[in-house]
């Protein structure tokens, strides 16, 4: 059975999300964050530390929208996927990847010098900075989800729940009244997916949870 290493609320929501869309059993391991401070014997299995860490057979990986494309890959049948014979198959592996490298990154470095540091190293500039770079990137998010509901052939996929993410964790991180009303609409209407609710419910049932 498919393993996926977690943290309440971290980038391993994706794989969690991505796993309760499609139906797949998975064992979920939560962690508390972070966890090479917090589980040390992590480093043994994944010596970076880091979440999502996902074991199926004999494959492990720990970047959360490769593990998106794996999953839907493998277990999707055609579902949360763009086929490389459709229109926006570019756009879309663009936007599964967007989603991390260039919306996560900078909110993670605004938590990094707003929260997670401690109180005399924290830069309240960077971030500011971090914060601005993030919501001048949601002008893409905007122009593509005015006209439709979802980002590619107007249908929910990976690239949804890579771009969802990060709207979400926006507004984990005093951001979400800076998003404007057509970006705010898209997050509601991923937030109100079923398989989104029993994501971030997960841990609950996790009776190693560490994830509170
Ligand atoms: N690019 C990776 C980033 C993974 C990552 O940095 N995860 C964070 C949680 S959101 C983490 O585990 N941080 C703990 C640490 O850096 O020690 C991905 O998309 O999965």
């Amino acid at each position: 059975m498919i393993k996926l290493y977690h943290c309440k609320d971290a980038r391993s929501l994706r794989c969690v999300w991505a796993l309760e869309e499609l139906g797949i059993p998975y064992e979920l391991a939560t962690l508390g964050y972070p966890p090479r401070l917090k589980s040390p014997d992590f480093l043994k299995i994944n010596p970076t530390g880091t979440v999502p860490f996902l074991v199926d057979g004999t494959t492990a990986m720990r970047e959360s929208a490769a593990t998106l494309e794996y999953l839907a890959a493998k277990y999707g049948s055609g579902r949360l996927q763009i086929a490389p014979d459709e229109a926006s198959f570019g756009a879309w592996l663009d936007w599964v990847h967007f989603g991390e490298s260039a919306l996560t990154a900078p909110l993670a470095l605004r938590l990094r010098f707003t929260i997670f540091e401690p109180q005399e190293l924290r830069i309240p500039r960077l971030g500011e900075d971090y914060a601005n770079l993030y919501l001048d990137r949601l002008a893409l998010i905007e122009a593509a989800v005015e006209r439709q509901d979802y980002l590619c052939a107007n249908r929910f996929t990976i690239a949804d729940i890579s771009v969802g993410y990060a709207l979400f964790l926006a507004t984990r991180c005093g951001l979400a009244e800076r998003h404007t009303p057509a970006v705010s609409a898209y997050l509601g209407r991923l937030q109100s997916r079923p398989a989104f609710a029993a994501a971030r419910k997960r841990h609950l049932a996790d009776s190693n949870s560490a994830g509170g």
